[in-house]
């Protein structure tokens, strides 16, 4: 790596991210079931019909976990707690769950690391799943009870607490696409989902405030959008895909309310009175995570529903999930972020790097591509801060390899193998440039 630590601002933060569902071991402390475990369950859901039941075993192995984060010489090590565990079944505090987020920050603090919590990464429980999940503007409420178990139990010694992680997956992915659980095609409920996310953002910014937890804010994912063509169709179809994936929560949190591109097909679809919650909404965050991986080169597709999108396949070399490797991008993201949305709010990616599937390398773990597309994406972090952009951390995506939702354990993003029979973890070369470049 030809960066350096001392390239980037005194104060910069870099850290290490995963998720609760995706490391754990969902089947290990008294969790209650997740709407991922049973649509796991569901044929053709997952690859492999694979589950997060027992994934890194992360809930018995956090300590060495957190001990390659701190050998790495990350600042910082953004989680998250999982709802299913905290409260197996949507309401009641599960004591041991509590016990062991309050045992795993502490770990961190041991081991001075920053504790960055994500309180919703996509581990809903199935009872509020049973009432219609995200369909049902409760859940939006329960959450707010959750926020206050979680932070009740650990908020004390938080850098920082996001509410959500990538409401655009929570809500278009999983009730649109039908990607993610619960696995749902349905424009009316995805339009409910769509809003009652944000709803639950609002009751957790309003738990926090009450609360005066430090260091409030959400984490949202972005690409940058271009037309296929120049043809005004593709164009269309762009500026559709752009406000449904990259303006729908950054612009309601802003207060410009939702895109008129995005509400053209949703709004007669939207739960009663959604107007009234725009205000609430819209109030201050502290900080903004940002996820970053791709571009998106769109075009019209007049064989699927509205909003009628294809994509086609860019040039650029790609990652094992297919997505092209485009650095500048996310410089673009966090530029339009400032000038269009946030202006000088702090923001962090919270998000960043690359499947790879290391069978290509005749099973070497040389990860030359991971290391560059690092310095790559470190580079536009720098250009970004150049143009002056308030960007003061940067995470990897992710410190192990681990359950990748509907793709199961095929795609490895980990800086750390996991060789999932034995458990065994093995620091990839990424790790090793990476700990060159980050120990003090
Ligand atoms: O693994 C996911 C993560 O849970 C959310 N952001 C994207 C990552 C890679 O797909």
């Amino acid at each position: 790596m030809k960066l350096k630590r001392t390239d980037f601002p005194p104060d910069f933060r870099f850290g290490a991210a995963t998720a609760a569902y995706q490391i754990e071991g969902h089947s290990f402390g008294n969790a209650g079931p997740s709407h991922w475990d049973t649509f796991a369950k569901g044929p053709g859901n997952v690859v492999g019909a694979e589950d997060g039941a027992i994934a890194c075993d992360h809930y018995h192995r956090w300590e060495a976990d957190l001990d390659l984060i701190r050998d790495a010489g990350f600042d910082a090590y953004r989680f998250s707690t999982s709802w299913a565990r905290v409260t197996p079944d949507g309401r009641t505090p599960n004591p041991e769950g509590l016990d062991y987020y309050d045992r795993l920050v502490d770990g961190m603090l041991a081991r001075g690391i920053e504790p960055y919590l994500t309180l919703y990464h996509w581990d809903l429980p199935s009872a509020l799943a049973d009432i219609g999940g995200w369909t049902n503007r409760e859940t939006a409420l329960r959450f707010g009870d959750y926020t206050d178990v979680v932070l009740d139990r650990i908020g004390d010694r938080m850098a920082g607490v996001a509410t959500l992680n990538e409401p655009w997956c929570v809500a278009w992915l999983s009730h649109f696409l039908g990607h993610h659980a619960p696995g749902l095609r349905d424009i009316r409920a995805a339009a409910r989902a769509m809003h009652h996310v944000m709803v639950a953002h609002a009751e957790s910014m309003e738990r926090m405030r009450a609360r005066g937890q430090k260091n409030a804010g959400i984490v949202l994912n972005f690409e940058a959008s271009y037309p296929a063509t120049d043809s005004a169709a593709d164009k269309a179809a762009a500026a559709r895909q752009d406000a449904i994936f990259n303006r729908w929560f950054i612009g309601a949190i802003c207060g410009q309310g939702y895109p008129e591109e995005a509400l053209e097909g949703l709004r007669p679809h939207m739960p009663a009175c959604w107007e009234d919650d725009m205000a609430r909404i819209a109030a201050p965050i502290d900080w903004l995570g940002v996820n970053y991986y791709t571009r998106g080169l769109l075009k019209e597709d007049r064989s699927q529903p509205w909003p009628h999108l294809g994509s086609v396949t860019g040039p650029l070399d790609k990652t094992q999930m297919g997505w092209e490797i485009y650095p500048d991008g996310l410089r673009e993201v966090l530029c339009r972020l400032k000038d269009d949305f946030v202006g000088d709010l702090p923001m962090m990616v919270t998000e960043n790097g690359m499947a790879r599937d290391e069978s290509q390398s005749n099973g070497n773990m040389g990860d030359v591509e991971r290391i560059g597309f690092i310095e790559g994406h470190f580079q536009a972090a720098l250009d970004a801060i150049a143009a002056g952009v308030n960007l003061n951390g940067f995470f990897y995506w992710s410190l192990l390899d681990n359950f990748e939702w509907a793709f199961g354990f095929e795609k490895r993003f980990g800086i750390v193998h996991v060789d999932y029979q034995s458990l065994k973890r093995t620091p990839k070369a990424s790790y090793h440039a990476l700990k060159a470049m980050l120990y003090r």
